[in-house]
């Protein structure tokens, strides 16, 4: 995978735009510079079955003609059937050996990880891409640990480890840099886009932000 996929990546599902349409919010943050994106349908409210699979195809689609990968958060099944770039699985998701029998050969599988030791682990598991977290506080993931801010990726580097890696959890424009200079390659991101005003002005916004590093 590029590393450079992981400059913006927008995390979403159907319950986090505001009784917008998650399609319309994708379609704005696609055109807002968003470089990845992972389908991550979950919590109260969230589609179950035909309907979840109908919106991973219909989001797909959107991603296809942009060339931003799809990712499908923890459903292998669904990542298989819709064809998608990629998974990303948590500490208390598929195990990553079992992930990666049942995927095809090259897509992508990232992990959530919180400190080096997971961070060591996944890497010799042969993950693609980290994402820590959280990175502040945030209420859109209800069963988070404990926040330890942008210095856990900075240890993660200290050890030596290259795998490409994003911040993520309560990342707004105001704290996102902060994520960058820790050592991060990018920024993961749901309400500060999905429930943004303007989710285009807010990836523009963001994107803006990560140019300052690359530049
Ligand atoms: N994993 C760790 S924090 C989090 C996830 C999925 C939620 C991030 O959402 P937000 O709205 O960007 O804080
Ligand atoms: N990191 C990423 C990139 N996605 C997630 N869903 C998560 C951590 C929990
Ligand atoms: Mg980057």
């Amino acid at each position: 995978m590029k590393r450079e996929w992981l400059n913006l990546y927008f995390v979403m599902g159907s319950v986090d735009c505001n009784g917008r349409d998650p399609r319309h919010v994708l379609q704005e943050a696609v055109n807002g510079g968003i470089t990845l994106f992972q389908f991550r349908e979950k919590g109260y409210g969230a589609k179950v079955g035909l309907e979840k699979r109908k919106l991973a195809r219909e989001l797909k689609d959107i991603c296809k003609g942009h060339e931003i990968p799809f990712i499908v958060n923890d459903d292998i099944d669904l990542a298989i059937e819709v064809k998608a770039d990629g998974v990303h699985i948590g500490q208390e998701d598929t195990l990553f050996s079992v992930a990666e029998d049942r995927l095809a050969p090259g897509m992508i599988i990232g992990v959530s990880c919180h400190t080096v030791e997971e961070a060591t682990a996944a890497v010799n598991n042969g993950a693609d891409y980290i994402g820590v977290g959280p990175m502040y506080f945030t209420t859109t993931k209800k069963d988070i640990r404990e926040v330890k801010g942008p210095e856990v990726i900075r240890e993660i580097r200290n050890v030596g480890l290259t795998v490409p890696i994003v911040g993520i959890g309560g990342i707004v424009a105001e704290n996102a840099l902060d994520v960058l200079k820790a050592g991060a390659d990018g920024v993961a991101v749901i309400s500060a886009i999905s429930k943004a005003e303007s989710a285009l002005e807010a990836a523009k916004e963001f994107s803006r932000i990560h140019n300052i590093v690359t530049k």
